[in-house]
Protein backbone atom coordinates (compact mmCIF):
# COMPACT_ATOMS: atom_id res chain seq x y z
CA UNK A 1 0.00 0.00 0.00
CA UNK A 2 3.03 2.37 0.90
CA UNK A 3 4.76 1.45 -2.26
CA UNK A 4 1.53 2.31 -4.32
CA UNK A 5 0.53 5.39 -2.33
CA UNK A 6 4.44 6.33 -3.14
CA UNK A 7 4.32 5.54 -6.96
CA UNK A 8 1.00 7.21 -7.40
CA UNK A 9 2.45 10.40 -5.66
CA UNK A 10 5.07 10.42 -8.85
CA UNK A 11 2.25 11.44 -11.17
CA UNK A 12 0.33 14.54 -11.48
CA UNK A 13 -2.63 13.98 -9.50
CA UNK A 14 -5.07 16.54 -8.07
CA UNK A 15 -6.29 16.11 -4.26
CA UNK A 16 -4.92 13.86 -1.57
CA UNK A 17 -4.98 9.96 -1.70
CA UNK A 18 -8.29 8.87 0.35
CA UNK A 19 -8.21 5.26 -0.74
CA UNK A 20 -6.35 2.91 -3.07
CA UNK A 21 -8.72 -0.62 -3.53
CA UNK A 22 -7.91 -3.12 -6.36
CA UNK A 23 -10.12 -2.77 -9.39
CA UNK A 24 -11.46 -4.75 -12.49
CA UNK A 25 -10.74 -8.48 -13.62
CA UNK A 26 -8.21 -8.64 -16.01
CA UNK A 27 -5.85 -11.58 -16.51
CA UNK A 28 -2.92 -9.83 -17.07
CA UNK A 29 -2.09 -6.38 -15.48
CA UNK A 30 -3.71 -5.05 -11.94
CA UNK A 31 -5.86 -2.52 -11.83
CA UNK A 32 -6.26 -0.13 -9.07
CA UNK A 33 -8.38 2.41 -8.39
CA UNK A 34 -7.23 5.82 -6.79
CA UNK A 35 -9.55 7.72 -4.24
CA UNK A 36 -8.86 11.43 -3.92
CA UNK A 37 -10.01 14.52 -1.67
CA UNK A 38 -10.66 16.38 -5.38
CA UNK A 39 -13.72 15.82 -7.31
CA UNK A 40 -11.31 12.90 -9.32
CA UNK A 41 -10.31 9.28 -9.05
CA UNK A 42 -7.98 7.39 -10.99
CA UNK A 43 -6.86 3.82 -12.25
CA UNK A 44 -3.09 2.76 -11.39
CA UNK A 45 -1.98 0.14 -13.54
CA UNK A 46 1.02 -2.48 -12.42
CA UNK A 47 1.74 -3.17 -16.33
CA UNK A 48 2.57 -6.87 -16.56
CA UNK A 49 6.29 -6.66 -17.59
CA UNK A 50 6.79 -10.65 -18.17
CA UNK A 51 4.32 -10.37 -20.79
CA UNK A 52 4.67 -6.48 -22.30
CA UNK A 53 8.55 -6.43 -22.23
CA UNK A 54 8.96 -2.87 -23.12
CA UNK A 55 6.95 -0.83 -21.15
CA UNK A 56 8.47 2.33 -22.89
CA UNK A 57 7.08 0.95 -26.52
CA UNK A 58 3.97 -0.02 -25.00
CA UNK A 59 3.56 3.51 -23.42
CA UNK A 60 4.52 5.04 -26.36
CA UNK A 61 1.48 3.60 -28.62
CA UNK A 62 -0.70 4.32 -26.13
CA UNK A 63 0.00 8.02 -25.57
CA UNK A 64 0.07 8.53 -28.98
CA UNK A 65 -2.94 6.76 -29.94
CA UNK A 66 -4.94 8.38 -27.34
CA UNK A 67 -3.75 12.08 -28.63
CA UNK A 68 -4.46 11.10 -31.68
CA UNK A 69 -8.12 9.91 -31.02
CA UNK A 70 -8.13 13.25 -28.62
CA UNK A 71 -7.77 15.44 -31.98
CA UNK A 72 -10.24 13.16 -34.08
CA UNK A 73 -12.76 13.43 -31.00
CA UNK A 74 -12.62 16.76 -30.69
CA UNK A 75 -13.14 17.47 -34.36
CA UNK A 76 -16.32 15.51 -34.25
CA UNK A 77 -17.24 17.79 -31.42
CA UNK A 78 -17.56 15.04 -28.70
CA UNK A 79 -15.87 15.17 -25.35
CA UNK A 80 -11.91 14.24 -25.58
CA UNK A 81 -11.70 14.07 -21.66
CA UNK A 82 -14.56 11.07 -21.39
CA UNK A 83 -14.66 9.75 -24.96
CA UNK A 84 -10.99 8.67 -24.94
CA UNK A 85 -8.72 7.35 -22.47
CA UNK A 86 -6.62 10.32 -20.59
CA UNK A 87 -2.79 9.07 -19.42
CA UNK A 88 -1.49 11.46 -16.79
CA UNK A 89 2.47 12.21 -17.32
CA UNK A 90 4.61 12.07 -14.38
CA UNK A 91 5.79 15.43 -12.29
CA UNK A 92 8.87 14.80 -14.33
CA UNK A 93 6.45 14.42 -17.76
CA UNK A 94 6.98 10.39 -18.00
CA UNK A 95 4.29 8.47 -18.92
CA UNK A 96 5.03 5.36 -16.89
CA UNK A 97 7.19 4.72 -13.47
CA UNK A 98 9.55 2.29 -13.42
CA UNK A 99 10.01 0.91 -10.02
CA UNK A 100 11.07 -2.44 -8.30
CA UNK A 101 8.01 -3.82 -8.28
CA UNK A 102 7.32 -3.14 -12.32
CA UNK A 103 5.86 -0.77 -14.60
CA UNK A 104 3.07 1.40 -13.41
CA UNK A 105 0.76 4.22 -15.19
CA UNK A 106 -1.97 6.46 -14.08
CA UNK A 107 -5.01 7.47 -16.05
CA UNK A 108 -7.86 9.46 -14.89
CA UNK A 109 -11.40 7.70 -13.95
CA UNK A 110 -14.21 8.10 -15.95
CA UNK A 111 -16.95 9.81 -13.96
CA UNK A 112 -19.97 8.38 -13.87
CA UNK A 113 -19.03 5.05 -16.05
CA UNK A 114 -19.24 1.23 -15.86
CA UNK A 115 -18.22 -1.45 -17.36
CA UNK A 116 -20.06 -4.86 -18.52
CA UNK A 117 -18.98 -8.75 -17.41
CA UNK A 118 -22.05 -10.04 -19.77
CA UNK A 119 -24.48 -8.79 -21.79
CA UNK A 120 -27.85 -8.08 -19.96
CA UNK A 121 -29.54 -7.53 -23.21
CA UNK A 122 -28.68 -7.26 -27.06
CA UNK A 123 -29.12 -3.82 -26.87
CA UNK A 124 -25.46 -3.80 -24.52
CA UNK A 125 -24.02 -5.58 -27.23
CA UNK A 126 -25.31 -3.39 -30.33
CA UNK A 127 -23.56 -0.72 -28.29
CA UNK A 128 -20.62 -2.97 -28.10
CA UNK A 129 -20.37 -3.17 -31.73
CA UNK A 130 -20.99 0.55 -32.49
CA UNK A 131 -18.30 1.23 -29.68
CA UNK A 132 -15.57 -1.12 -31.49
CA UNK A 133 -16.78 -0.11 -34.95
CA UNK A 134 -16.28 3.54 -34.12
CA UNK A 135 -12.36 2.89 -32.55
CA UNK A 136 -11.87 1.43 -35.78
CA UNK A 137 -13.22 4.22 -37.74
CA UNK A 138 -11.80 6.88 -36.12
CA UNK A 139 -8.36 5.10 -36.50
CA UNK A 140 -8.49 4.39 -40.35
CA UNK A 141 -6.05 7.32 -41.42
CA UNK A 142 -3.70 6.86 -38.42
CA UNK A 143 -0.19 5.24 -39.80
CA UNK A 144 -0.48 1.67 -39.12
CA UNK A 145 3.14 0.83 -39.37
CA UNK A 146 4.63 3.54 -36.70
CA UNK A 147 2.81 1.45 -34.06
CA UNK A 148 5.23 -0.91 -32.04
CA UNK A 149 3.90 -4.41 -31.74
CA UNK A 150 3.44 -5.09 -27.94
CA UNK A 151 3.39 -8.59 -27.89
CA UNK A 152 4.27 -10.32 -31.37
CA UNK A 153 2.44 -12.64 -33.02
CA UNK A 154 -0.85 -11.20 -30.82
CA UNK A 155 -2.87 -13.23 -33.19
CA UNK A 156 -1.26 -15.08 -35.30
CA UNK A 157 -3.47 -18.36 -35.05
CA UNK A 158 -0.58 -20.87 -36.51
CA UNK A 159 2.23 -18.96 -34.59
CA UNK A 160 -0.34 -19.85 -31.47
CA UNK A 161 -1.11 -23.07 -32.50
CA UNK A 162 2.67 -24.19 -32.41
CA UNK A 163 3.43 -22.74 -29.38
CA UNK A 164 0.44 -24.96 -28.30
CA UNK A 165 2.44 -28.09 -29.63
CA UNK A 166 5.53 -26.98 -28.20
CA UNK A 167 3.53 -26.65 -24.53
CA UNK A 168 2.33 -30.07 -25.37
CA UNK A 169 5.60 -31.45 -25.77
CA UNK A 170 7.37 -29.78 -23.20
CA UNK A 171 4.91 -30.93 -20.66
CA UNK A 172 6.07 -28.77 -17.25
CA UNK A 173 3.06 -29.54 -15.51
CA UNK A 174 3.20 -33.11 -16.16
CA UNK A 175 -0.75 -32.50 -16.79
CA UNK A 176 -0.83 -33.38 -20.95
CA UNK A 177 -2.12 -37.03 -20.81
CA UNK A 178 -4.92 -35.70 -18.76
CA UNK A 179 -5.83 -33.65 -20.96
CA UNK A 180 -5.90 -35.57 -24.10
CA UNK A 181 -9.37 -35.01 -24.67
CA UNK A 182 -8.68 -31.18 -24.90
CA UNK A 183 -5.67 -31.58 -27.33
CA UNK A 184 -7.37 -33.55 -29.91
CA UNK A 185 -9.97 -31.19 -30.23
CA UNK A 186 -7.21 -28.49 -30.69
CA UNK A 187 -5.02 -30.69 -33.28
CA UNK A 188 -8.37 -31.39 -35.07
CA UNK A 189 -8.46 -27.85 -35.76
CA UNK A 190 -5.09 -27.54 -37.14
CA UNK A 191 -5.93 -26.67 -40.78
CA UNK A 192 -8.60 -24.04 -39.97
CA UNK A 193 -5.89 -22.22 -37.73
CA UNK A 194 -4.03 -20.18 -40.92
CA UNK A 195 -7.50 -19.08 -42.75
CA UNK A 196 -6.84 -15.90 -42.05
CA UNK A 197 -2.48 -15.57 -41.96
CA UNK A 198 -3.09 -17.00 -45.47
CA UNK A 199 -5.06 -14.43 -46.53
CA UNK A 200 -2.29 -11.60 -44.90
CA UNK A 201 0.36 -13.26 -46.50
CA UNK A 202 -0.99 -13.26 -50.27
CA UNK A 203 -2.61 -9.26 -49.34
CA UNK A 204 -6.39 -10.04 -49.69
CA UNK A 205 -7.00 -9.01 -46.19
CA UNK A 206 -5.76 -5.34 -44.50
CA UNK A 207 -3.70 -4.51 -42.07
CA UNK A 208 -5.21 -2.22 -39.82
CA UNK A 209 -4.81 -0.49 -36.48
CA UNK A 210 -6.46 -2.85 -34.27
CA UNK A 211 -7.39 -3.03 -30.64
CA UNK A 212 -6.85 -7.10 -30.35
CA UNK A 213 -8.71 -7.18 -26.69
CA UNK A 214 -11.91 -6.67 -27.35
CA UNK A 215 -13.74 -7.61 -24.35
CA UNK A 216 -17.15 -6.25 -23.26
CA UNK A 217 -15.61 -5.26 -20.35
CA UNK A 218 -13.39 -2.95 -22.20
CA UNK A 219 -16.21 -0.54 -23.53
CA UNK A 220 -16.79 1.99 -20.36
CA UNK A 221 -20.92 2.44 -20.56
CA UNK A 222 -21.86 5.41 -19.08
CA UNK A 223 -23.58 4.61 -15.64
CA UNK A 224 -27.01 6.05 -16.18
CA UNK A 225 -27.93 6.05 -20.16
CA UNK A 226 -25.94 2.63 -20.68
CA UNK A 227 -24.96 4.30 -23.92
CA UNK A 228 -20.89 3.70 -24.81
CA UNK A 229 -18.51 5.94 -23.74
CA UNK A 230 -14.71 4.99 -24.72
CA UNK A 231 -12.97 1.87 -25.65
CA UNK A 232 -10.35 1.29 -23.22
CA UNK A 233 -7.49 -1.35 -22.27
CA UNK A 234 -5.15 -0.10 -25.33
CA UNK A 235 -2.11 -2.40 -24.20
CA UNK A 236 -2.70 -4.48 -27.30
CA UNK A 237 -3.48 -1.63 -30.09
CA UNK A 238 -1.13 -2.83 -32.70
CA UNK A 239 -1.44 -3.55 -36.55
CA UNK A 240 -3.72 -6.65 -36.71
CA UNK A 241 -6.83 -7.64 -38.89
CA UNK A 242 -10.27 -6.10 -38.64
CA UNK A 243 -11.53 -9.83 -38.12
CA UNK A 244 -9.90 -10.16 -34.46
CA UNK A 245 -11.64 -7.22 -33.29
CA UNK A 246 -14.64 -8.61 -34.61
CA UNK A 247 -14.01 -12.37 -32.89
CA UNK A 248 -12.74 -11.51 -30.25
CA UNK A 249 -15.71 -9.91 -28.95
CA UNK A 250 -17.85 -12.70 -31.01
CA UNK A 251 -15.59 -14.93 -28.60
CA UNK A 252 -16.78 -13.02 -25.02
CA UNK A 253 -19.82 -11.30 -25.36
CA UNK A 254 -22.36 -14.08 -27.16
CA UNK A 255 -21.75 -16.35 -24.61
CA UNK A 256 -24.02 -16.02 -21.74
CA UNK A 257 -21.81 -17.35 -19.13
CA UNK A 258 -18.50 -16.34 -17.41
CA UNK A 259 -15.40 -17.28 -19.49
CA UNK A 260 -14.16 -19.75 -16.66
CA UNK A 261 -17.61 -21.47 -16.07
CA UNK A 262 -17.47 -25.06 -15.45
CA UNK A 263 -21.55 -25.84 -15.74
CA UNK A 264 -20.66 -26.06 -19.79
CA UNK A 265 -24.43 -26.39 -20.60
CA UNK A 266 -24.62 -22.83 -19.65
CA UNK A 267 -22.00 -22.16 -22.05
CA UNK A 268 -23.38 -21.36 -25.99
CA UNK A 269 -23.44 -18.72 -28.74
CA UNK A 270 -26.29 -16.58 -28.48
CA UNK A 271 -27.00 -15.52 -32.63
CA UNK A 272 -29.29 -12.81 -31.34
CA UNK A 273 -26.39 -11.26 -29.94
CA UNK A 274 -23.58 -12.09 -32.71
CA UNK A 275 -25.97 -10.21 -34.98
CA UNK A 276 -26.67 -7.18 -32.38
CA UNK A 277 -22.65 -6.93 -32.52
CA UNK A 278 -22.23 -7.38 -35.91
CA UNK A 279 -25.08 -4.88 -36.69
CA UNK A 280 -23.34 -2.12 -34.06
CA UNK A 281 -19.86 -2.70 -35.82
CA UNK A 282 -21.11 -3.11 -39.21
CA UNK A 283 -23.18 0.73 -38.57
CA UNK A 284 -19.96 2.23 -37.91
CA UNK A 285 -16.98 0.52 -40.08
CA UNK A 286 -18.65 -1.75 -42.61
CA UNK A 287 -18.08 0.69 -45.03
CA UNK A 288 -14.44 0.68 -44.44
CA UNK A 289 -14.30 -3.18 -44.88
CA UNK A 290 -13.48 -5.16 -47.90
CA UNK A 291 -15.24 -7.35 -49.43
CA UNK A 292 -12.65 -10.13 -48.15
CA UNK A 293 -12.81 -8.94 -44.99
CA UNK A 294 -16.88 -9.23 -44.58
CA UNK A 295 -16.69 -12.28 -46.02
CA UNK A 296 -14.62 -13.63 -43.47
CA UNK A 297 -16.60 -12.11 -40.31
CA UNK A 298 -18.86 -15.26 -39.93
CA UNK A 299 -15.22 -17.23 -38.97
CA UNK A 300 -13.64 -14.57 -36.91
CA UNK A 301 -15.98 -15.55 -33.78
CA UNK A 302 -14.36 -19.15 -34.09
CA UNK A 303 -11.08 -18.34 -34.92
CA UNK A 304 -10.17 -15.95 -32.04
CA UNK A 305 -12.53 -18.67 -29.74
CA UNK A 306 -10.36 -21.70 -30.32
CA UNK A 307 -6.90 -19.61 -30.59
CA UNK A 308 -7.90 -18.28 -26.53
CA UNK A 309 -9.00 -21.78 -25.75
CA UNK A 310 -5.68 -23.05 -27.24
CA UNK A 311 -3.64 -20.30 -25.25
CA UNK A 312 -5.53 -20.87 -21.81
CA UNK A 313 -5.21 -25.07 -22.58
CA UNK A 314 -0.91 -24.09 -23.30
CA UNK A 315 -0.80 -22.37 -20.40
CA UNK A 316 -2.52 -25.01 -18.07
CA UNK A 317 0.09 -27.39 -19.38
CA UNK A 318 3.15 -25.29 -19.29
CA UNK A 319 2.00 -25.06 -15.40
CA UNK A 320 -0.14 -21.46 -14.87
CA UNK A 321 2.92 -19.34 -16.19
CA UNK A 322 0.99 -16.48 -18.38
CA UNK A 323 -2.58 -15.78 -17.08
CA UNK A 324 -3.34 -15.02 -13.77
CA UNK A 325 -5.52 -17.97 -11.97
CA UNK A 326 -7.97 -17.75 -8.77
CA UNK A 327 -8.17 -21.62 -8.17
CA UNK A 328 -6.49 -24.86 -9.45
CA UNK A 329 -7.40 -26.27 -12.96
CA UNK A 330 -8.93 -22.36 -13.73
CA UNK A 331 -7.13 -22.22 -17.41
CA UNK A 332 -8.24 -25.94 -18.07
CA UNK A 333 -11.87 -24.71 -17.16
CA UNK A 334 -11.37 -21.46 -19.22
CA UNK A 335 -9.80 -23.55 -22.15
CA UNK A 336 -13.03 -25.88 -21.87
CA UNK A 337 -15.72 -23.00 -22.20
CA UNK A 338 -14.26 -21.85 -25.63
CA UNK A 339 -14.23 -25.41 -26.93
CA UNK A 340 -17.41 -25.43 -26.32
CA UNK A 341 -17.98 -21.91 -28.29
CA UNK A 342 -15.89 -23.52 -30.92
CA UNK A 343 -18.10 -27.00 -31.46
CA UNK A 344 -21.02 -24.19 -30.78
CA UNK A 345 -20.46 -21.60 -33.83
CA UNK A 346 -19.44 -24.48 -35.65
CA UNK A 347 -22.91 -25.79 -35.69
CA UNK A 348 -24.11 -22.37 -36.63
CA UNK A 349 -21.47 -21.39 -39.05
CA UNK A 350 -24.04 -21.60 -41.66
CA UNK A 351 -26.65 -18.86 -39.74
CA UNK A 352 -23.89 -16.50 -39.27
CA UNK A 353 -22.92 -16.57 -42.82
CA UNK A 354 -26.89 -15.79 -43.47
CA UNK A 355 -27.05 -13.30 -40.94
CA UNK A 356 -23.89 -11.12 -42.40
CA UNK A 357 -24.89 -11.28 -45.52
CA UNK A 358 -28.52 -9.86 -44.72
CA UNK A 359 -26.53 -7.26 -42.45
CA UNK A 360 -24.27 -5.99 -45.37
CA UNK A 361 -27.06 -5.91 -47.81
CA UNK A 362 -29.39 -4.07 -45.04
CA UNK A 363 -26.88 -1.91 -44.15
CA UNK A 364 -24.16 -0.93 -46.26
P1 LIG B 1 -7.25 -5.31 -17.63
O1 LIG B 1 -6.07 -5.51 -18.53
O2 LIG B 1 -7.01 -5.79 -16.28
O3 LIG B 1 -8.49 -5.83 -18.26
P2 LIG B 1 -8.35 -2.62 -17.95
O4 LIG B 1 -7.54 -1.49 -18.49
O5 LIG B 1 -9.40 -3.18 -18.79
O6 LIG B 1 -7.33 -3.73 -17.44
O7 LIG B 1 -8.98 -2.10 -16.57
C1 LIG B 1 -9.70 -2.97 -15.70
C2 LIG B 1 -11.05 -2.37 -15.37
O8 LIG B 1 -10.86 -1.07 -14.76
C3 LIG B 1 -11.93 -2.09 -16.58
O9 LIG B 1 -12.67 -3.24 -16.96
C4 LIG B 1 -12.80 -0.96 -16.09
O10 LIG B 1 -13.85 -1.47 -15.28
C5 LIG B 1 -11.87 -0.16 -15.18
N1 LIG B 1 -11.23 0.98 -15.88
C6 LIG B 1 -10.06 0.97 -16.54
N2 LIG B 1 -9.77 2.20 -17.00
C7 LIG B 1 -10.76 3.01 -16.62
C8 LIG B 1 -11.03 4.42 -16.75
N3 LIG B 1 -10.17 5.23 -17.37
N4 LIG B 1 -12.16 4.92 -16.20
C9 LIG B 1 -13.04 4.10 -15.55
N5 LIG B 1 -12.84 2.77 -15.38
C10 LIG B 1 -11.72 2.23 -15.89
C1 LIG C 1 -6.15 -11.33 -21.46
O1 LIG C 1 -5.83 -8.81 -19.60
P1 LIG C 1 -7.13 -9.17 -20.21
O2 LIG C 1 -7.95 -9.99 -19.27
O3 LIG C 1 -7.86 -7.98 -20.80
C2 LIG C 1 -5.33 -11.50 -22.74
C3 LIG C 1 -6.26 -11.57 -23.94
C4 LIG C 1 -7.24 -12.74 -23.78
C5 LIG C 1 -8.01 -12.54 -22.47
C6 LIG C 1 -8.92 -13.69 -22.20
C7 LIG C 1 -2.26 -9.39 -23.22
O4 LIG C 1 -6.80 -10.09 -21.51
O5 LIG C 1 -5.51 -11.81 -25.13
O6 LIG C 1 -8.15 -12.79 -24.85
O7 LIG C 1 -7.09 -12.39 -21.36
N1 LIG C 1 -4.42 -10.39 -22.88
C8 LIG C 1 -3.12 -10.59 -23.14
O8 LIG C 1 -9.84 -13.32 -21.24
O9 LIG C 1 -2.64 -11.69 -23.35
MG1 LIG D 1 -9.68 -5.01 -19.67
Amino acid sequence: MKTMINIAKEFAIEGNITNIAPYGSGHINSTFLISTDSSNEYILQKINTSVFKIPYELMENIVSVTNYLQDVIKRENGDPQREVLNVILTKDGNSYVLHESGAWRLLTFVPDSTTLQAVTCPKDFYFAGKAFGRFTKQLNDYPAETLHETIKNFHNTPVRYKNFEDAVAKNASGKADSVSDEIEFVRARKDFCSLFTDKVADGTLPLRVTHNDTKLNNVLFDKNTLLPIAVIDLDTVMPGLSLYDFGDAIRFGTNHADEDEKDLSKVWCDLELFEAFARGYLEECGCLLTDEELKMLPYAGKMLTLECGMRFLADHIAGDVYFKIHRENHNLDRARTQFKMVEDMEAKQDEMIAIIERLCKEIL
